[in-house]
């Protein structure tokens, strides 16, 4: 019989990310953004590998902008992109802000942990992530990147749980639509044991079963 310990779900939920992690079982195709690789520091794509353009201009990848580090690999993604390029000039009025999705094939019953890595571009205030799941909001998150001279990575995990049909994963920018800000690296969708074996774990000192010590 296993052991059972009381640990907080928050640790259960890292544990069982970074457990995975080593394996390649990441639903998302490309989460990573290594995808076309970037000839430079940044380009605008119409499509990469795995993700489609929902809204805005283009998907824009960076690769050492600055000197700046990617979460993971060597490239990111900014969603508040850029219209014409890195050939073009700052137009007046020039707008940037895009969302992308990536559909992906759930399993009834099945758990998923969706995990990614945000940063503020550095030197711009207004950074805001919008990511919907099956268009319901999951996670909505600002960061400001004055004071920092480096990308300042923070990775948020949520869990999903399946339907057993195509959902949709849709990432986007509502910063101010100026082509500045809101980095994104590192996607993963990862199957991941049922909560409810992890509410049993959390429920267990609740019910009045002794510890021994
Ligand atoms: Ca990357
Ligand atoms: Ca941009
Ligand atoms: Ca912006």
């Amino acid at each position: 019989m296993k052991s059972v310990h009381a640990v907080p779900a928050i640790f259960i939920a890292a544990l069982s990310t970074s457990t995975l992690a080593g394996i390649d079982d990441n639903l998302i195709v490309n989460g990573s953004f290594e995808e076309h690789i970037v000839n430079g520091s940044w380009n605008l794509f119409e499509d990469i590998p795995g993700w489609t353009l929902e809204s805005g201009p283009g998907i824009e990848l960076q690769r050492g902008v600055a000197g700046w580090d990617a979460y993971d690999g060597e490239q990111w993604l900014e969603l508040d992109a850029d219209q014409n390029g890195p050939g073009g000039s700052y137009m007046h009025g020039e707008i940037g802000s895009t969302s992308l999705s990536q559909e992906v094939q759930t399993a009834v019953g099945q758990y998923y942990m969706l995990t990614l890595s945000f940063s503020a571009r550095p030197g711009v205030e207004d950074n805001h992530l919008v990511v919907d799941w099956n268009h319901e909001t999951i996670i909505d998150l600002t960061a400001s990147g004055i004071g920092y001279n480096n990308n300042n990575w923070q990775e948020i995990s949520v869990l999903i749980e399946g339907n057993g049909m195509t959902s949709k994963l849709v990432i986007g920018d509502a910063s101010v639509d100026d082509t500045l800000g809101t980095f994104v690296d590192a996607v993963r969708l990862v199957a991941v044991p049922a909560p409810a074996s992890l509410g049993l774990i959390l429920l267990l000192p609740l019910t009045g079963r002794r510890r021994r010590r």
